[in-house]
């Protein structure tokens, strides 16, 4: 399965767990993205649309069933299967180095613009306030994101542009924060993760806790744009339809604007934990009016480097 031919081999994730990304190229052959893009045309629904997302079980697809969804019933099976053939479960214990499970599916739509559909964030952000510590989920819960582009992506068209390495400097703060060793403040834009990072107490633990004391000063370096132009492209890559990415989603990214096309995409999302279905659905009815929604759901340790 790991051989250097395998569809992600072992160079593929050391490279994610160095930078936080990893791009792959014809990860679906041309019959793969027919298909899928003649059940995605169906519904061009928008980023956390409730229909956007898809059965990740027999439950759920039991529930399409009861409810005459048969349509939806076959596609939801061709996603899944799709899932199945790529060995995604596999990849993503590979990855993560211990059981993981499927979290949500979605395909989406998003429609020509000249603003960006997210700006930077950190999916995996603490929010609220300190008093709030209890609701901190364990760092230690990874969340994956295999994104595959369902149309072609470029600079300033669909792209979603990674800041090398950030997953780790956000793990830090993450651990540092739920173990009490540095202090609450929100750093879920990229403005506020620079300002959360440029504290001395902040960066000293930071540097520390991942043994590097390049990390905080390479990462201004590369995010100094924000102050000098409010955005740059500097991150942004062309991928083909069919191709895709995988990152962890505590990394600062962005979806950058659809300047030229629109775009599709479809997204697995795996975890370490099990997800309690019950629980989740009320977390989500209870903060649907977060700004990144069901992403800030996971919260967790980046896929950091190895002695593999
Ligand atoms: O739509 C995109 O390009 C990125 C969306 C995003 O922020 C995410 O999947 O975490
Ligand atoms: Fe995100």
């Amino acid at each position: 399965m790991f051989h250097e031919k395998a569809l992600v081999n072992l160079k593929d994730i050391n490279n994610l767990r160095e930078n936080g990304i990893v791009k792959i190229k014809n990860f679906l052959d041309e019959n793969e993205l027919k298909e899928i893009r003649n059940i995605t045309k169906l519904y061009l629904l928008p980023k956390n649309h409730p229909k956007s997302y898809r059965s990740t079980n027999i439950r759920f697809l039991l529930y399409k069933i009861l409810k005459l969804n048969f349509k939806k019933f076959k596609q939801d099976i061709k996603i899944l299967n799709l899932a199945k053939k790529k060995n995604l479960n596999f990849i993503s214990n590979r990855i993560f180095g211990e059981k993981s499970y499927l979290q949500f599916i979605d395909i989406y739509h998003t429609p020509v613009s000249d603003e960006n559909l997210l700006p930077w964030h950190t999916d995996m952000a603490y929010q609220g306030d300190e008093k709030n510590y209890e609701g901190f989920v364990n760092p230690d819960q990874d969340f994956l994101k295999f994104f595959i582009y369902l149309t072609d992506v470029g600079p300033d068209n669909g792209c979603t542009s990674y800041i090398p390495k950030s997953h780790k400097i956000a793990y830090a703060i993450r651990k540092g924060i739920f173990e009490r060793a540095i202090k609450f403040q929100p750093y879920f834009t990229l403005k506020e993760f620079r300002n959360f990072i440029s504290k001395k107490e902040n960066a000293d633990f930071i540097k520390n806790f991942l043994n590097d004391n390049n990390i905080i000063d390479e990462f201004l370096k590369k995010t100094n744009f924000v102050n000098e132009k409010g955005d740059a492209n500097d991150f942004d890559f062309s991928l083909k339809a069919g191709d895709a990415i995988i990152f962890d989603e505590g990394g600062l990214h962005k979806a950058s604007k659809c300047l030229h096309s629109e775009r599709l995409v479809l997204r697995y999302i795996y975890a370490t934990k099990k997800r309690n279905v019950i629980s989740n659905l009320f977390l989500r009815k209870k903060t649907q009016n977060f700004f990144h929604q069901p992403d800030n759901l996971g919260k967790g340790r980046p896929i950091l480097p190895t002695n593999e």
